[in-house]
């Protein structure tokens, strides 16, 4: 419950950041966009791990006011390296379901891009299946609305939450992130395998993209290269990095 009032505070005084990691394009190794990753560094009690805090955020409700947050800055820092000249990246966020749920959700993200003059084409929202499955008929129009708009859309954590195939061919989405558990020791162990070769013949039969997380070793990325998998994501290529880091490396791949 301390916890939960320094989190209060932590907004006001900005001690939230946004890390980003690059999402590679698995044919050309060129970087296609960044996940934006909320950090939390407190003064006192110094970094405190999203997995930890999230769920508190979520229970409080304080992800609403915090998610509102996250996509601002995004496409605030997104806008900033565009106007900087560095080639158009898509940043994509992570939405919570309380976030999606909520009535004005699509209105905000809209005011969100007028007020940044991001192009809409240039923001990515991903969503995990448990956030989606209630209200299903609901959460499809909100997702409905936003493709409209021009926002990307991808389902996050794919294959490790309670949806179904009945729910995914409904979804308008551009991509599945398939979950790490799967991707990790994919070049060694045969079920995980298995799954990785099926979910990317699955993705590109429902004309959606590919990506793979957790991608931390060459044999890995090796194996998803032959598989045609999209894009891929991880301590490989690289881990999630301040802007400024991040925009040095931008500047360096120039
Ligand atoms: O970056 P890291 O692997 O530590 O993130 C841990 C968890 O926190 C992941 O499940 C990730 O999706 C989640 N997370 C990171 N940033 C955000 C955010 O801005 N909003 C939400 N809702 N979840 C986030
Ligand atoms: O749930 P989501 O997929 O949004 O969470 C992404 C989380 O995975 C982030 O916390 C990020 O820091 C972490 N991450 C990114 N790349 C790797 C990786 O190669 N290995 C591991 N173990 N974690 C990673
Ligand atoms: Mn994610
Ligand atoms: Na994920």
């Amino acid at each position: 419950l301390r916890l939960e009032v320094h989190l209060r505070r932590a907004v006001e005084k900005r001690e939230l950041q946004l890390y980003y990691q690059p999402r590679v394009d698995t044919k050309s190794g060129q970087i296609k966009g960044m996940e934006a990753l909320l950090r939390w560094i407190h003064p006192e009690m110094g970094f405190i791990s999203p997995a930890k805090f999230i769920p508190i955020a979520e229970e409080t409700g304080l992800i609403v006011t915090i998610g509102e947050w996250v996509i601002r800055e995004a496409c605030e820092q997104n806008r900033r390296w565009i106007d900087c000249g560095f080639p158009p990246l898509r940043v994509s966020v992570n939405v919570s379901g309380l976030q999606f749920q909520q009535a004005n959700f699509v209105e905000l993200v809209r005011s969100i891009l007028e007020e940044t003059g991001l192009d809409p084409c240039y923001l990515e929202l991903e969503i995990t299946e448990n956030s989606m499955i209630n209200d299903v008929e609901d959460n499809i129009a909100t997702l409905m609305r936003l493709r409209e708009m021009g926002v990307y859309i991808s389902i996050d954590d794919f294959g490790t939450g309670y949806s179904s195939f009945s729910y995914l061919k409904r979804f308008p989405i551009h991509a599945l992130k398939i979950d790490q558990s799967f991707v990790r020791d994919v070049a060694t162990d045969k079920n995980n395998a298995a799954i990785v070769k099926a979910i990317v013949q699955l993705a590109h039969h429902m004309n959606v993209s590919l990506v793979a997380e957790g991608v931390e070793d060459e044999a890995t990325f090796r194996f998803l290269q032959a598989e045609r998998c999209d894009e891929v994501q991880g301590y490989f290529f690289s881990r999630p990095l301040p802007a400024e880091e991040f925009e040095r490396m931008l500047a360096a791949g120039e």
